[in-house]
This record gives C-alpha cells, structure tokens and sequence, in this order.
C-alpha cells in the first residue's frame, strides 16, 4: 500500500504539527498517533499530542500522560497543521472539532462510515488498522522504524484486527507489516500479554453479568446483552472487559451478530457495541442509530434509558437480518 505524495509533502512542510485522535480513544487510535508524533519529531517537526479522551481502556491508560485532553489549553495559532488520525467525523474529536477547521488538516484513516473532513485525504477502509497506514507514511518519509514505534503500530493493529483474527486471505500485506514491526522490536508476545493479562478479578465478574444476561434474538442469529450503571459503579468502568464479552458471545454457534448496550452513568443513554462475525454489516447498523465504525465492528450512543434502548437495538438487528444487511 501506498502513502499519497501530497500526505508526505504535507507533514514536511509542516514544522508545527498537531496530532489529533478521536474520542475514546483505543489502542489504535493512541499506537498511530505515538508512532507518527515519534517519527515526525525525529523528522524535525515541533510535534503536539491532543486527545479528548477519556481514557478508559485499560490497555491504554497507561499513555493517558502523553496527551493534551483540554482543548481549552491549546491556541490553534500556535500550529501549522493538524493530522488526524483514525477518526472518520470531526464531531468524533470531542472538543478539539474546532481545531480543523483553523488549520490545514490531513486526515489518515479507515473507516467505512462518517462525514469527510480535511484538506488531504489517505482513507482506506480496506485496511485493518490507522497504524498500517502510518507505517506507509513513516517509510515513505525514509524513515526506519525504531522499536518504540515499531510497539506503538503492532499495538494498533493487534487492536483492530483482534490479534489477527478478523483478516481474511486478501490483508495478508498488512501481516507483511506485522513481520517487518516484529524484525523493528515488537512483540506479538509482549503485546499479547499487555492487552489480554492481568486482568482483575472484577472484569471476570463483568463478564459473568453479561454472560448471563444474553438474549438470543433472530432464531440465535443475534445475540443481545447489556452492562448497567450499577455494574460500573459497583465493579469498577475500567474493570470492563469488552473484548472478553464479545469474544465469549460471538463464539457461541448460530451468533452473527452480537449486541452489548450498556448504560451510562446518568441512566438517560446508552453506549452500543455492535460485532459481527458473518457478513451482517454492523457499521450500517449503527450509522442508522447516528454512530459508525466498521464492517464488523461498531458502536453508536442512544440518548434513551436503557429499556427503551434495548427496544431499539433488537428491533434494529432484527431489521439488519431480515434485509441481509
Ligand atoms: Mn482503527
């Protein structure tokens, strides 16, 4: 894969750069935008790390140090550009939106769903992970990869692919990359172990709730499960496993499409992850609900308390199914 010339010209005739991620940010999102501001600072360029956040995956939360989350602190005046990074709407930069429209903005991304924003343009929902991409950029740049990028991108794209478990024969360029990050320092063990172990307790019991709570809909062609404010209050948001949730969910035979709705703090809505194994298109699922994402993995907020959302989110699957899509 290609990085677009102009995407190159622009970071180096850029000497004030702000790198922007989207809100919520996961291992992606933070693994692009640390590779790229370590390549870009060592290419020269005055580089800002701004992210809304909040930084609540636990894999993350360890790099929460290295952003700027208050908008209110930064002056727009004081950059010659912005890159953003895997974020497909600029409503998804939570209060640094403003930030692109003051600045010649380069956008470096792969989702299927959004609005289209900024000056330059590298998108490519074909590709796995943002950090496959910034791995093009940094090469084109003629860069090598030193081993704290080379952790940063594997990071990001073990994230989204699901330590490589949601590729099918045609990205096999992007386990290509993973080979040349591991021959630059990164390890597939290492990085394993950092999003997957040492779990709490608690996270095992988040999940039993879930587990235990599903609702198989659709002749069990979908599963349907939610998370209360209680659940977080009492055991701890960031003792959340999501990927154990929808790991365990989407084994179960029969389910191609999982649903986990869990209720925020004030009771009055709901966040929504939605997964798919099968060809369910839940990125269109959840852009009907004002969200997005990607084929096989999405999210939306609905601003319902969670019955009323749970009403929403089954009869939506049930649609998706019925007309295939
Ligand atoms: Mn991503």
């Amino acid at each position: 894969m290609t990085c677009p010339d102009e995407l190159v010209e622009f970071v180096q005739q850029t000497p004030r750069i702000v790198i922007v991620g989207h809100e919520e940010p996961d291992g992606d999102c933070i693994g692009s935008q640390l590779a790229l501001g370590s390549a870009l600072s060592r290419a020269g360029a005055a580089v800002t790390q701004c992210n809304p956040g909040p930084f609540e995956r636990r894999e993350i939360a360890p790099y929460r140090e290295q952003f700027i989350t208050d908008y209110g602190t930064v002056d727009a005046r004081s950059f010659d550009g912005v890159v953003v990074v895997d974020c497909s709407s600029a409503d998804r930069l939570g209060g640094f939106a403003p930030i692109v429209e003051h600045l010649p903005t380069a956008v470096i991304d792969h989702h299927t769903t959004g609005v289209p924003f900024g000056t330059i343009r590298c998108v490519h929902p074909s590709i796995p992970a943002t950090t496959v991409l910034v791995y093009s950029l940094i090469t084109a740049l003629g860069l090598e990869i030193t081993p704290f990028e080379a952790r940063m991108l594997f990071f990001g794209l073990s994230t989204d692919t699901g330590f490589f478990r949601f590729l099918d024969a045609t990205q096999w360029e992007s386990v290509a990359v993973a080979a040349e990050l591991m021959r630059a320092g990164a390890s597939p063990r290492a990085t394993h172990d950092a999003m997957y172990h040492n779990r709490s307790r608690q996270s095992r019991v988040y999940l039993a709730r879930a587990l235990e709570r599903v609702d198989f809909i659709a002749d069990g062609a979908a599963a349907l499960t939610f998370l209360t404010a209680e659940d977080a209050i009492g055991l701890g948001s960031d003792n959340r496993d999501s990927d154990a949730i929808h790991a365990s969910l989407l084994a179960v035979e029969g389910v191609e499409v999982l649903a986990v709705v869990r209720e925020l703090d004030e009771k009055r809505a709901c966040a929504v992850s939605f997964r798919a194994t099968g060809d369910v298109d839940v990125a269109a699922i959840a852009a009907k609900l004002g969200g997005g994402g990607h084929q096989k993995a999405a999210g939306c907020r609905i601003r319902e308390p969670l019955v009323e959302s749970l009403r929403v989110v089954r009869s939506s699957v049930l649609e998706a199914l019925r007309h295939g899509s």
